[in-house]
């Protein structure tokens, strides 16, 4: 099933030609009506009349997080107040928040763009779909909401949070979709778990659209065991709109909508373009977006992209599940180290379960040193002190071998760690307090 099925199966010479033609618009409109642009345009020494293909495009200066920090609130917007007709921002937790703006067209997009991916995981005007993705001002939560009801389905407003009615609404209303972050849902189901809700029998729940933060691959397969439901990947950033992308049934990547979207992978350290299949930071210029439209933007975000033809017959290039953000890095002693990794190794562990935490802190000796809580899991008995040194043995040595660090490892109890209604946040690092 396609949303759009002539747009979403466009040969890739049409969907060039579209966005080199997109692209010329885009330069020519963000030099006119954007001093910003203008100005680092001029730096960097181009002009819009050099961009002539899709070549050109690396002639192109980047934009970054902190440009619109320095530019906030409006700075960056190419049009005029009077033209946007809504705001999202950023958490701020890191500095100014950075604000964006949407014209009426930007939402009209913004719903297309989401109406494609849903209808591509198999979500339909048959479904109800529970939105636990946060409203207000992060974009998960509205975003999802006029796509779903754009796409004729049944919507349950319900935010994040307040999980005992989350549970209990779901089953009174039979709620097929869930959207949330796979934190959220791994504590939703233990939640239902504890009242006596079996997730796989005792609702409708038949999918969940997972995103917000880096997840893994057993993850996705904890969370299905544990509820019997497909989980799909959903991307997007605040910036380029909210969420915007989802996996489709072959779940091989998320399609980038190639006629809104130019996405490059490029080297984050040197900015250089990296090859087809090679890792990279991703960089996104928007080509239909009016008020705040983005040049080459660096979205922090590891991940390689392919773009063969898809089994499901869409033609946009797909990016792979993405590894965290390259300022989510952890240095530990001189390594670099991913949290996505370290889930990776844990979640590959039977006896743990799906709740972890990482603090690095620094000895009296000036040595890093990365402790890893993680919690028993809840199917697995095991009761004395030696065992559970064994385990715990048994994974720091586990995690050597992948992250060529050592790590202390604590297992908990079940049910001890913190859980997350949003993005979870998982690191503590003591080294910056
Ligand atoms: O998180 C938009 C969103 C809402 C996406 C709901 C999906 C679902 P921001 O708050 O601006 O926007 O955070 C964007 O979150 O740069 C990634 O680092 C991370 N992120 C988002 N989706 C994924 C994903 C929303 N599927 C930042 N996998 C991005 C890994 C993700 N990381």
């Amino acid at each position: 099933m396609y949303w759009n099925p002539a747009i979403e199966r466009l040969s890739r010479e049409e969907l060039e030609e579209i966005q080199e033609r997109r692209l010329k618009a885009l330069v020519n409109t963000v030099y006119e009506y954007s001093p910003f642009y203008r100005r680092r345009f001029k730096d960097a020494g181009v002009h819009p009349s050099e961009i002539k293909s899709l070549d050109d495009l690396s002639k192109l200066p980047f934009t970054k997080k902190q440009d619109l920090r320095d530019n906030y609130p409006f700075g960056t917007f190419c049009v005029p107040l009077s033209q946007v007709v809504r705001f999202h921002a950023s958490s701020g937790t890191t500095g100014k928040p950075t604000v964006v703006g949407y014209t009426a067209n930007d939402i009209r997009n913004w719903v297309e763009s989401l109406c494609r991916a849903l209808v591509s995981c198999g979500v339909s005007s048959e479904d109800i779909m529970q939105i636990a993705y946060g409203y207000g001002l992060f974009t998960g939560g509205l975003g999802f909401h006029y796509a779903a009801e754009r796409l004729g389905s049944t919507v349950v407003p319900i935010s994040a949070g307040n999980t005992a009615r989350q549970v209990e609404l779901m089953k009174d209303l039979g709620t097929t979709v869930i959207a949330c972050t796979p934190s959220y849902m791994l504590y939703l189901s233990e939640y239902a778990e504890e009242m006596g809700v079996d997730i796989a029998n005792d609702t409708n729940l038949r999918a969940g659209i997972f995103g917000a933060e880096p997840w893994s691959e057993e993850t996705r397969k904890r969370i299905e065991d544990k509820t019997g439901i497909l989980a799909y990947d959903v991307y997007g950033t605040s910036e380029l709109s909210g969420p915007l992308f989802t996996e489709c049934t072959e779940r091989n990547g998320v399609h980038i909508w190639a006629d809104m979207f130019i996405t490059e992978i490029v080297d984050p350290e040197t900015g250089e373009q990296v090859g087809e299949g090679e890792k990279g930071e991703l960089v996104v210029t928007t080509i239909s977006k009016e008020a705040l439209p983005l040049v080459r933007w660096r979205t922090g975000d590891i991940t390689y992209m392919e773009s063969d033809k898809c089994g499901c017959g869409r033609t946009h290039p797909r990016i792979m599940r993405t590894l965290g953000r390259a300022d989510d890095m952890l240095i530990v002693r001189g390594v670099n180290v991913f949290p996505s990794q370290i889930e990776h190794v844990l979640l590959q562990i039977p006896e743990v379960g799906e709740h972890y935490m990482i603090i690095l802190d620094r000895r009296d000796d000036g040595l890093d040193e990365m402790t890893i809580q993680v919690e028993l899991s809840d199917r697995v008995s095991i009761d004395t002190t030696s065992d559970i040194l064994n385990l715990e043995k048994k994974i720091a040595e586990r995690l050597k071998s992948v992250l060529n660090v050592w790590a202390k490892v604590e297992v908990v109890n079940p049910g001890t760690l913190q859980r997350f209604e949003g993005k979870a946040k998982r690191v503590i690092d003591k080294r910056k307090i």
